[in-house]
C-alpha cells in the first residue's frame, strides 16, 4: 500500500493531490511540519522534511521527485504524457517550479508571515515579488497559447507548478500583468482532486 506523509497543510499537499488525481489507494499519514525532525520520522526521510513517500519497498524525499515517479509508474496519457520530449517538457516546468518559482514565493511569506514580526526584512520580500516578475511573464505567455503548459490538456507538469504556485494567494502576488496566468492557476487548482486535498488533514 502506497503510504504518504505529510500534512495537507505543506508541501505535502501537491503530491497529495497528484495521489487524488491519479487515482491510485494510499493511506495518508499526516505528519505534521513539527513532527518532521522527530526519530521516528528522521528514519524516513534523514533530512527532516515532508512530504516522503513510501511504495513497495521505496521510499522517496522531495515533492517534486515523488510526484514525477508517481505520473510515471501510475498515470497515463494525458496527465503523464508520452514520449522523451513530452518528459523533457515535464521535467522542465517541474524544475522551473521549484527555482525559479518556489524560493521566491517562499521569502515573501518567510519575511511577511512566518518570522517573528521583529525578525522580517521587508526589503527582502519586496525583491522577491520583484523578481517574479519576469518568470510569471514567462508563464502568462505560455498559458496564452494554449491552455496548459504543454498543450491543450492537464498534466503533471501542471500539477508541479500550480501545486508550487498555490501559495502566491497567501503570498498576495499582484496578477495583474498577467492576468492568463492566473486564470491557468484558478483552474488547475479549482481541479477536485486538488479540492479534496484540501479536507484532508
Ligand atoms: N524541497 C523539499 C522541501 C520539503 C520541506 O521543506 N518541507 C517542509 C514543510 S513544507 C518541512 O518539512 N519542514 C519541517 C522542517 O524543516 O523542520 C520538497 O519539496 O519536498
Amino acid at each position: 500500500m502506497i503510504k504518504l506523509y505529510g500534512t495537507s497543510k505543506s508541501r505535502s499537499a501537491r503530491c497529495l493531490w497528484a495521489l487524488e488525481e491519479l487515482g491510485v489507494k494510499y493511506e495518508h499519514v499526516p505528519v505534521e511540519v513539527a513532527q518532521a525532525k522527530s526519530p521516528e520520522h528522521l528514519k524516513r526521510n534523514p533530512n527532516g522534511h515532508i512530504p516522503v513517500l513510501e511504495d513497495d519497498g521505496l521510499t522517496l524525499f522531495e515533492s517534486m521527485a515523488i510526484n514525477l515517479y508517481l505520473a510515471e509508474k501510475y498515470g497515463k496519457t494525458p496527465i503523464w504524457p508520452a514520449g522523451a520530449d513530452q518528459h523533457g517538457k515535464v521535467y522542465q516546468w517541474s524544475f522551473w517550479g521549484m527555482t525559479e518559482i518556489e524560493p521566491r514565493l517562499m521569502a515573501v511569506l518567510i519575511n511577511r508571515m512566518f518570522l517573528p514580526p521583529d525578525q522580517r526584512d521587508e526589503k527582502a520580500a519586496t525583491q522577491a515579488l520583484e523578481a517574479l516578475k519576469a518568470p510569471l511573464k514567462v508563464l502568462d505567455d505560455t498559458v496564452s497559447r494554449h491552455d496548459y503548459l504543454l498543450g491543450n490538456d492537464f498534466t503533471i507538469a501542471d500539477l508541479n507548478v500550480a501545486g508550487v504556485m498555490s501559495f502566491a494567494t497567501l503570498a498576495k502576488v499582484d496578477f495583474s500583468a498577467v492576468p492568463k496566468a492566473q486564470t491557468w492557476l484558478n483552474k488547475c487548482l479549482g481541479r477536485e482532486a486538488n479540492q479534496r486535498v484540501r479536507g484532508l488533514k
